[in-house]
């Protein structure tokens, strides 16, 4: 079990103005901020962080949509992260999330689901290193 995940704020939830109210979400559910950053990814880099969905149908639109404007990007921390980030945020697509969920409150649909979390210990440390070199990470 590891003790790190990385997260994305989408850019519907940073354009509704929801990044601090997930942030504090995040932080209350016991999770420190080990780096933080604000940036717009370009179509490419898109592609490249959501390579492993090429062949998947809704791949042209999720890297139109996650650089269609700002996200927030952070490395977090906590004991068993990967997991217990994933029940804090809740279902992929929010119809089908938990009450109390950042996606319950927060997603609109399953592409504009409010967050990203990542899936193994090992996506953790790859995506976590896409967006962020050592000095950045605290
Ligand atoms: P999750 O790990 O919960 O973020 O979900 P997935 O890895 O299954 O999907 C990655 C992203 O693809 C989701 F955040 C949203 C997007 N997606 C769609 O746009 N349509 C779909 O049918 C499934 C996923």
């Amino acid at each position: 079990m590891g003790n790190y995940t990385f997260t994305m704020v989408k850019p519907t939830a940073v354009g509704n103005g929801n990044a601090a109210a997930i942030l504090n979400a995040i932080t209350e559910g016991g999770f420190k901020i080990k780096a933080m950053k604000m940036l717009r990814m370009s179509k490419a880099e898109a592609m490249v962080f959501y390579a492993v969905h090429k062949e998947r149908p809704f791949y042209g639109e999720l890297t139109d949509f996650m650089s269609e404007g700002p996200i927030v990007a952070a490395i977090l921390e906590k004991d068993n992260a990967v997991e217990d980030y994933r029940k804090l945020i809740g279902a992929t697509n929010p119809k089908e999330a938990a009450e109390g969920t950042i996606r319950k409150k927060f997603a609109t649909d399953i592409q504009a689901n409010a967050v990203h979390g990542s899936d193994s210990d090992e996506n953790a440390t790859i995506e976590g290193s896409f967006f962020f070199s050592a000095k950045e990470i605290f």
